[in-house]
């Protein structure tokens, strides 16, 4: 879609589309509760911020690179339709290939709370078929209003089942990570990425101390991210999924990164909404499936 194309779906004083330096396109929302950015590349929510409040939800990196076929470090990166590493263990990218690829937009709205909705989209392709060769439509759709929410919808569109993985792979900002808990992983079961992928028990809250990479299995209620130092609270809640994911790199593995800043590690923490580990998901032909997560800020 060229940015006119694009124009269309304008929301006049609510949603405009904005071309960035680097080239790429910018969807900026801006309504009665909150401030949004999204970029049309990756599909990808880089920014979020009630009017209550004085800190973004997330973070992004300063070292983000903003080039074609690359992911940009932070915001809300899409993994579809594999979550981490290829599993067909072919050499294709690690979590995908949406989250390196311009979307387009198919819809936008104004909701009768005050809220604004604007759904992105992509398709199959030539190019799309040979890294992965089923035909599918894939939408994310955004609605930006005391909360911020996000459905990841895929539409089988072939004849035949396929089977995916996936993760909303949200980058929270937060003030400092060594006063961070997250809260609702008690008694779970979580597979240790950092040990192996051995299976281990959660016993308490979840601080960091160190690297973390888990895969948190059999999910069944909300998340809440307690950031002391900033002063508030994040609830994650979600549907269509019973698998989190928690990663922070710590200080090596942030430092090897080229598109993080060495110090990066302690204001960053991937709360992760996902299919993801053992929970896989099967769509049949001409059948959709809705992965939604929904973030509100409590101070
Ligand atoms: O979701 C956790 C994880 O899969 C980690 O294992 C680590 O590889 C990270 O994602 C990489 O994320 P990035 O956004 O750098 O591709």
């Amino acid at each position: 879609m060229n940015f006119d194309q694009l124009c269309d779906y304008e929301i006049e004083n609510e949603l405009q589309f904005v071309e960035i330096e680097h080239g790429f396109t910018y969807i900026e929302i801006n309504n009665a509760a909150a401030h949004a950015t999204i970029s049309t590349y990756s599909g990808q929510v880089l920014s979020y911020r009630p009017k209550s409040q004085k800190d973004d939800l997330l973070f992004v990196s300063d070292k983000a690179y903003y080039e074609d076929g690359k992911a940009i470090k932070g915001g809300i990166p899409v993994c579809w339709p594999w979550f981490g590493a290829d599993p067909d263990d072919l050499g294709r990218p690690a979590h995908g290939f949406v989250r390196n690829r311009q979307w387009g937009v198919t819809g936008s709205e104004s909701l009768a709370d005050g809220s604004t909705k604007v759904v992105l989209g992509l398709v199959d392709s030539d190019e799309t078929r040979k890294i992965w060769p089923h035909p599918f439509k894939l939408s994310i759709e955004i609605t930006v209003g005391d909360s911020l929410k996000l459905a990841l919808v895929t539409h089988n569109t072939g004849d035949e089942g396929v089977t995916v993985s996936q993760a909303l792979h949200t980058y929270f900002y937060v003030g400092d990570i060594s006063k961070v808990q997250v809260l609702g992983l008690e008694g779970t079961q979580y597979l240790d990425k950092v040990d192996g992928f051995v299976q281990k028990s959660e016993s308490g809250p979840v601080t960091i101390a160190g690297e973390v990479d888990r895969i948190y299995t059999g999910i069944t209620g909300a998340l809440v991210i307690d950031d002391a130092s900033l002063g508030r609270r994040i609830r994650i809640t979600s549907r269509g999924c019973s698998t989190a994911v928690v990663w922070n790199p710590w200080i090596e593995l942030a430092a090897s990164m080229g598109d993080l800043d060495d110090g990066d590690y302690r204001k960053m923490l991937c709360v992760e909404t996902a299919n993801a580990g053992p929970e896989t998901v099967e769509i049949a032909a001409g059948s959709d499936y809705r992965l939604e997560a929904e973030y509100s800020i409590e101070s």
